[in-house]
């Protein structure tokens, strides 16, 4: 093990932010290696926590009972170093280290996708696509959206951009409907039509995929959307709220999908020879994923809900079982035990876990220029626990790291163009807030 000077020096002042240091010296590299970090502490579920019950259900007044974490201070944390060669310059990160200012006001947002003239579509769960200008504030509405079925946790979901928008106007959305008295998500691409004063419409809309089968019930939609640098189009599909489907490779709930940009299946996918359904899956055993974010180096890493208790954070690796309804760290709601996930080695493991519960939705994983130290942290929208979840990587290693407090549910988290990060409250009134450095 190599010990840098960076951590010698952080052991001697001991400074609380001394791994938000970046240092002058470009003889001391950091080595994944040399620099593991440390596990998150793990506090017992309190009594008080049946709120936990709410997380991915209905809104919860109270906030998770976990103290905000502040990772130990220890030279075993990786000190970041950014920039190319030459001297590293000193930062230190403030805290908090943003400033929270609101934008806009939606009703129940649910996700959001930049332009790129700076304009943020907004979905809002009653199945109206909003259009905002982020620099004035102004709201307006795209129009020829599908009807939806809106209640429960379904309605207007995700929104994403084909990678070649500027060229093919292209964007996806996903949705719930419903046939009699059964629902399933569906994702559709469409022509975004641009007007004047943040107006347009949506034409030549295509369903791609929908989620089979379609059951009673309307909660664990998940339908999370991202594509990857190669036009894939990745989904989250939960198992609405049924356990035993997200093992049943029959059809596609509790599975991570993988599809070619027409929602045809890639034939390098790893159950595709199965043919069907199948083809479509990349992995199983999943219950809520309401998150899903690709790393610098091409990772994909996505959340999902636990029940009461054992919330996750997985590397997605292909063709791999995660396990749920088989093992979970948490437990069946009311106290019916689940087997934990180190009873099951052959089953992949989250690589962080939360009890009690953060209830996570949407995520980034920051690649921007305005704030230096975040490079590379993932952010974690929290819904019970109304905390923004910074979440540190090491390799595909990933901790808790800080979690700050919003005050209000977070039901998503995005990037601007400029490096702010952009973040939805849930609900009702839910305000569009962009955070920045401070001062
Ligand atoms: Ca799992
Ligand atoms: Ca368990």
């Amino acid at each position: 093990m190599r010990l840098s000077l960076t951590a010698i020096a952080c052991s001697a002042l001991l400074l609380s932010a001394c791994d938000d240091v970046i240092v002058e010296t470009p003889a001391v590299e950091y080595t994944p290696e040399a620099a593991p970090v440390a596990a998150a502490p793990r506090l017992a579920v309190s009594p008080g926590a049946t709120l936990a019950q709410a997380g991915d259900a209905a809104p919860a007044p109270a906030a998770a009972s976990r103290t905000p974490s502040r990772a130990p201070a220890s030279a075993a944390d990786p000190q970041r170093v950014t920039g190319g060669p030459g001297p590293r310059r000193r930062v230190v990160e403030p805290d908090p280290p943003f400033v929270s200012t609101p934008v806009a006001t939606l009703d129940e947002p649910w996700a959001m996708a930049f332009l790129a003239d700076g304009r943020l579509l907004v979905t809002q769960k009653n199945g109206t696509l909003r259009l905002v200008n982020v620099a004035t504030g102004q709201v307006g509405t795209i129009t020829g959206v599908p009807g939806v079925a809106y209640g429960g946790q379904g309605g207007l979901g995700d929104v994403v951009l084909h990678p070649q928008f500027a060229s093919n106007r292209r964007i996806y959305l996903s949705y719930v409907e419903q046939s009699g008295a059964i629902y399933g998500a569906v994702v559709v691409r469409a022509q975004l039509e641009l007007g004047s004063g943040n107006s347009g419409n949506l034409t030549g809309i295509t369903r791609i995929w929908e989620q089979a089968p379609k059951v009673s019930g309307q909660g664990h939609f998940s339908h999370r959307l991202a594509f990857d640098a190669g036009n894939k189009l990745w989904i989250t599909s939960g198992d609405r709220q049924k356990f035993e489907p997200a093992q049943d490779m029959g059809g596609n709930l509790g599975k991570l999908i993988r599809l070619n940009d027409d929602g045809t299946a890639p034939s390098d996918n790893p159950f595709y020879s199965q043919g069907g359904i199948a083809a479509q899956v990349w992995t199983l055993g999943h219950r809520n994923p309401l998150g899903i974010a690709f790393d610098a180096e091409g990772r994909l890493w996505s959340h999902e809900m636990g029940p009461e208790g054992g919330d996750e954070l997985n590397l997605i690796l292909r063709g791999r079982n995660y396990g749920w309804p088989l093992v979970s760290n948490g437990s069946h709601y009311g106290g019916g035990d689940i087997p934990d996930h180190d009873t099951r080695p052959d089953l992949e493991a989250p690589k962080e876990w939360w009890t009690p519960v953060i209830a996570p939705a949407g995520m980034i994983i920051y690649s921007g220029n305005l704030f230096r130290t975040f490079r590379g942290d993932a952010f974690i929208g929290g819904l019970a626990s109304q905390a923004l979840v910074r979440v540190r990587f090491n390799g595909t290693s990933a901790a808790e790291y800080r979690r700050y407090g919003m005050g209000r549910r977070i039901r998503d988290v995005e990037q601007g163009p400029d490096g702010a990060i952009w973040l939805l409250e849930d609900g009702g009134n839910g305000r569009l807030l962009k955070l920045t450095p401070p001062g």
